[in-house]
């Protein structure tokens, strides 16, 4: 597809006053056979389920597109409202139709139509893949965040990245993760508009070089570039039954025609093609690390290709209502940037502020500073984004510059704050010396930013403390929290239909909107009819999920067994390990035949490992033999049954939390910067297992301490304890734990493969293991055995999960975008919109 310069003209009054489609099921299903007909052209030969779907698409979306044009047209209104927009380089999407149905409010009609021509929804929706672009929370929190915006009636754009591969797709092969490319849109993409006309040019390379402007002040221009173009593809994100419909623009990268022209005419097609695949290579495929920094040119490329294309698109949109009067632009447009992924957004406005629309630097600064704000997500070390200064010279000199001006102005203000302090303006500097200077890209993104906040309470107050300590003595009023939220549309509403029916029969519909309606539930906790329900709700879950894990791990579930779950990204700090660690204990008690007064237990753990983490690859690779060995014992039986859950994405939790007894929340504390999967378990009444980390705090504090199990170190206690470590001391000092570590030391689960996990081996027993797994195993073993006693009395079980819904009001991302609106962007939220 080539991108054609298209002639204006007015759209006539017939375009903006069409009458609205029906929404009821007659409608739907004669649009729905028209397009399966006409538009598609198939007949009575297709059998395939991916027509079917793609006519039901097609029929949804001409639905949003009626009340996008309308929320469109009421942001414009008095020259337009003020607006935030959401700069991230992943957005985890999953799949987009039953939610299009959920929030359109034609769930019913379409069942009914769909059932009347014979066709199963289910069938269906099984055709959609999965937008996979993001890696893990941060991905997943910006779609949370988007839905939660709609609903609000607040202005916010998000933008993003269109990679044309997501995140990689996951086999398990003799027990290790293989990766698979994800080309999702190998057959098309429906839900999305391209735009052509609103392609952005993006400049890389080149040189800058200095001028005197006509009033004396020096310029600068930025030279001898090779230039991308990037192009628009918006998504409709609906609002819950509101008639509001907000966007997520998406680019994409395209070649210039000048790449092939320039080559072609000299005779060189290879060179040619070459080129037009580097532009396009751009926006190829989804960085699948979700922890560590790796210092890639061509995630710097796609960080920039995203910044650029978006503050561009902006003052666009700026100068086409305002021209060259940038004198309000700050007081009607917001940027939050999520994590420091976006943040070279920064030197990019200032650039475009003075470079292209003439002003200077103070004013440009003024305005820069006061449109940014700057989440950040972890306080890992490892994880903080550092850029080679060579590097950034090369592919961005001019913006390079301009982080050096930003730099020398922000450390005559760190002087005049510490006179004479050296030391602090070496640990403040935006750019750390040494072998090669690097951009500190967090510290960038705090002195660019009006806002800087973490995203749980303990997140946010151990930032101030360690991490952004120096910025926080600076600028206290600059930093806040914002404890993250799942939207409950989604994670309740939509994959818990069980659930769903329940509790709005119990205490009506009003929760979807409004979480903390939920309490309402609390009494109920008491009322044994209602457990029973309850109970019925759960067990009709587990029956779905055990069905998922047979198919896709082999492994057969009793769905009587209490469900132990840990699904998330494969990670150290996360300690897949410790869980694991703790089923060798089970099977080694099943084993030495202590197993009187014994709880079943089947216990699933999920996530992917970024490609070349070493460590979390083998850590899948053991949680497959131990399976193996466990699974097959028949002394163990039903008493105890482990799976990996191959390609664990948004669409496998969608039925992975509603049928889930114990959610395993276990990471070393300090380490987890908030967590959102805790949340969704959760809200679907599984009960926590967990550490003092991350939102997990919160949680317990909402629900109480009898309905949560609480184990290990306190972050405080964490950092101490690193000081006088010696696991192996521990290990001779427990026969429990003596006993796990003697299996794998002998190699019990890897019999043909001597020697596989002695690297897992070596952290655990070293006094400088990070994640201390063997400091929290004891009390993580008491805890376990806690849950497991109060599984055995079913109607207390029942009671701690009903309490878990009823009190996880908080973790909606309704309440999250609400603070953000109150404290970081100011929206004013839309008055009702037509055609609710
Ligand atoms: C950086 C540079 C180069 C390539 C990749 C990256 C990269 C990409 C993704 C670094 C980090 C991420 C993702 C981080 C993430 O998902 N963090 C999680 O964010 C959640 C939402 O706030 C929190 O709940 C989790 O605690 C946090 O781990």
């Amino acid at each position: 597809m080539s991108i054609k310069i298209l002639e204006k003209s007015t759209p006539a009054s017939w375009l903006t006053e069409l009458p609205p489609l029906g929404m009821d099921a007659k409608s739907i299903a004669s649009d729905f056979r028209r397009y399966f007909s006409h538009t598609l052209g198939r007949d009575r030969h297709t059998h395939y389920a991916h027509y079917m779907y793609e006519a039901l698409v097609l029929t949804l979306r001409d639905r949003l597109w009626e009340r996008w044009k309308n929320t469109r047209y009421a942001y414009e209104e008095d020259g337009g409202v003020r607006r935030a927009y959401y700069l991230s380089m992943e957005f985890l999407m999953g799949r987009a139709l039953s939610n299009a149905m959920l929030n359109l409010g034609v769930d019913e009609p379409v069942h009914k139509a769909l059932n009347e021509l014979g066709l199963s929804m289910e069938e269906l929706a099984e055709c959609e893949n999965d937008a996979g672009l993001g890696n893990g929370g941060l991905g997943r929190l910006a779609a949370c965040f988007m839905d939660s915006c709609a609903t609000l009636r607040l202005p916010v754009v998000g933008y993003g990245i269109r990679y044309a591969y997501g995140m990689f797709r996951q086999k398990i092969e003799n027990g290790y993760q293989v990766e698979e490319p994800d080309h999702w849109l190998r057959s098309g993409n429906l839900w999305d508009l391209e735009r052509p006309e609103y392609a952005q040019r993006i400049k890389f390379g080149g040189r800058t070089e200095g001028y005197l402007k006509a009033n004396g002040d020096m310029g600068w221009r930025w030279l001898d570039t090779y230039d991308v173009l990037a192009v628009p593809y918006d998504l409709p994100i609906p609002g819950y039954r509101n008639g509001a419909v907000n966007t997520l623009r998406l680019w994409g990268a395209k070649a210039t025609d000048e790449f092939d022209l320039e080559d072609f005419n000299a005779g060189s097609y290879d060179q040619a093609v070459g080129a037009k695949n580097m532009a396009e290579n751009i926006t190829m495929v989804l960085y699948p690390n979700d922890a560590t920094e790796n210092g890639k040119e061509l995630r710097l490329r796609q960080q920039y290709f995203l910044a650029s294309a978006s503050l561009q698109d902006v003052l666009r949109q700026w100068t086409r209502i305002h021209g060259e009067d940038f004198s309000e632009f700050a007081a009607k447009n917001c940027f939050q940037l999520n994590d420091t992924h976006p943040t070279i957004a920064v030197a990019e406005l200032m650039r475009l502020l003075m470079d292209e629309h003439d002003l200077g630097w103070d004013e440009s600064w003024k305005i820069t500073s006061n449109v940014m704000a700057y989440t950040n997500h972890t306080l890992l070390p490892e994880a903080l984004e550092r850029w080679s200064v060579r590097l950034f010279r090369q592919l961005l000199p001019r913006l390079l510059d301009i982080i050096y001006e930003i730099n020398a102005r922000f450390l005559t203000q760190v002087a005049t704050h510490w006179p004479g302090d050296m030391d602090r303006q070496a640990r403040m500097s935006l750019i750390e010396e040494g072998y090669e200077q690097q951009v500190r890209m967090a510290y960038l993104a705090i002195v660019g930013s009006f806002s800087v906040n973490g995203v749980a309470a303990l997140h946010s107050d151990l930032l101030q403390k360690g991490l952004f300590h120096d910025f926080y003595e600076m600028w206290p009023e600059k930093f806040n929290n914002k404890t993250n939220g799942v939207t409950q549309r989604r994670w309740m509403a939509g994959c818990n239909p069980g659930l769903n029916k329940l509790v709005t029969e119990t205490i009506g519909p009003g929760w979807v909107t409004n979480l903390d309606e939920l309490r309402k539930l609390i009494p109920y906790a008491d009322d044994a009819k209602f457990r029973a329900r309850w109970r019925a709700v759960k067990q009709e879950n587990k029956v779905r999920l055990a069905s998922l894990v047979e198919a896709d791990s082999g492994v057969v579930f009793n769905t009587k067994a209490m469900f132990d779950v840990q699904v998330k990204r494969m990670h150290e700090y996360k300690r897949q390990l410790l869980n694991i660690l703790h089923v060798i204990h089970l099977y080694d008690r099943i084993k030495r035949g202590d197993a009187a007064n014994w709880t079943p237990r089947c216990v699933l753990i999920g996530g992917k490992a970024a490609p070349g983490y070493y460590m979390a690859k083998q850590i899948i690779k053991l949680t497959n033999n131990v399976a193996k060995v466990i699974n097959n014992d028949v002394e163990v039986g039903d008493k105890l049954k482990i799976a990996f859950l191959p390609n664990y994405r948004v669409t496998a939790m969608e039925v992975i939390c509603p049928g889930t007894d114990l959610s395993e929340q276990i990471s070393t504390a300090g380490k987890e910067a908030s967590g959102t999967g805790n949340m969704k378990f959760m809200m679907n009444g599984a009960v926590t297992i967990g550490t003092l980390d991350g939102a997990n705090i919160e949680i317990r504090e909402e629900v109480g301490d009898d309905s949560f199990f609480l184990f290990g170190l306190t972050a405080q206690q964490v950092e101490e304890q690193r000081r006088d470590y010696n696991p192996v001391g521990i290990i001779h000092g427990d026969s429990d734990i003596a006993r796990v570590m003697h299996l794998l030391e002998s190699h019990h689960f890897n019999q043909f493969e001597q020697g596989i996990f002695d690297p897992i081996l070596h952290t655990l027993t070293s006094p400088h293991d990070p994640w201390l797994t063997i400091a929290d195993f004891r009390a993580f073993i008491d805890a376990q055995n806690q849950a497991a006693l109060a599984y055995q009395d079913q109607e207390k079980w029942a009671k701690m999960s009903i309490l878990n819904t009823a009190c996880s009001g908080k973790f909606s991302t309704d309440r999250t975008m609400r603070e953000y609106n109150a404290e970081i962007w100011k929206l004013q939220p839309l008055p009702e919109l037509p055609l609710v």
